[in-house]
């Protein structure tokens, strides 16, 4: 019989082909892993176990809630805190980070996540999914405060998604490439099936929210119009168009076939620098697209560069076929 090649297997040859690894890094995506096979069963279950719908609460960005923001939130630490791996945690949905709790052991990493992106998709049951980056817990800290989760992209030891689409797959990379696993539901693991994730330079796909069109800057608006104009203008070529609402769902897509995603910097709410977040969305997303050959830029600068300034500061973000976000960001320098 055919079995393919769990999630822990490939990891734990990954870090064995790196090198002094001591298991904890292999132990800890476990815990992850379990994490988002319970989001993906709630998610699934929907309407029949009653956790559709808000929950009545905000979170620190001043959002509504929903009770499946709040319920993987809670699946995601309850499977992540006691093991030993982490030192601390950071949530989109808290205001604050987590720190270990006293009874248990405390571990070398810092996790970021968001645990249902694309969240006001849950109740029409479009995909959805989970985000988290892996940082290092700087040397010596025991106690790490904010202060310690804000470093650059740059520093990620692994990014990572769940999308809880028709299939439930998760993708990531530690930096050695990107590979995606799809859950098989009767076995319930996750199984290698699409090694080697790669984008194509050149796309003729693009992904931006037009309603927000009148608040963009002018790159941005040249680009798009310039797709729009598609065989008749000068780019020469017809564009196609897609707008999930699911950073999860559209990264996935282009991972697999190519495009760009833009959620640019816009004037609609002169406080915020773009909707996304660098810490839970915009850092463990470009560390997968660049390594899957693509790139990820804010227009005016390499995501992943970016010093993190607040736990919940949010970035414009231009991601996807490398040919065309070099395009837009050459535009940004016009
Ligand atoms: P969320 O984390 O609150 O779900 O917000 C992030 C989501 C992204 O997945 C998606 O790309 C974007 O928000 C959609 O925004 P909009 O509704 O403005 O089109
Ligand atoms: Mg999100």
């Amino acid at each position: 019989m055919h079995t393919g090649e769990t999630i822990t297997q490939f990891i734990s040859e990954e870090q064995r082909r790196v090198g002094g690894a001591t298991g904890e890094f292999t132990a800890l995506l476990n815990d992850i892993v379990t994490a988002c096979k319970y989001i993906s069963n709630a998610v699934n279950q929907g309407a029949l176990v009653g956790v559709l719908g808000t929950a009545g609460s905000e979170n620190v960005q001043g959002e509504t809630q929903k009770k499946l923001d709040v319920i993987s939130n809670d699946v995601f630490i309850k499977a992540n805190e006691w093991a030993g791996h982490l030192a601390a945690m950071a949530s989109e949905e808290m205001d604050d980070i987590y720190p270990i709790p006293a009874q248990y052991p405390k571990g070398k990493y810092l996790i970021t996540f968001d645990p249902l992106d694309g969240s006001s998709n849950i109740d029409v049951n479009i995909s959805v999914g989970s985000i988290f980056s892996i940082l290092r817990c700087p040397e010596g800290v025991t106690n790490p405060t904010a202060k310690d989760f804000l470093q650059p992209g740059t520093k990620q030891v692994c990014g990572g998604f769940a999308l809880y689409g028709p299939s439930t797959m998760l993708v990531l990379t530690t930096g050695n490439g990107v590979s995606g696993f799809t859950l098989d539901q009767n076995v319930g693991e996750f199984i290698l099936t699409h090694p080697n994730m790669t984008i194509p330079e050149d796309t003729t796909e693009f992904a931006i929210n037009m309603s927000n069109m009148r608040f963009w800057e002018e790159p941005v608006k040249r680009y798009v119009d310039e797709c729009l104009a598609g065989s008749t203008g000068s780019r020469d070529k017809d564009f196609n168009m897609r707008w999930v609402a699911s950073m999860v769902a559209e990264v996935y897509r282009i991972l697999t076939r190519g495009g760009i995603f833009m959620y640019p910097k816009d004037t609609k709410d002169p406080s915020k620098a773009g909707k996304l977040r660098l810490m839970y969305e915009a850092n463990p997303m470009g560390f997968i697209v660049e390594q899957a050959g693509g790139a990820c830029s804010t227009g005016r600068e390499r995501v992943m560069e970016i010093q993190p300034e607040d736990l919940h500061q949010r970035v414009p973000v231009i991601l996807g076929s490398k040919n065309e976000v070099e395009r837009v960001v050459a535009y940004h320098k016009e």
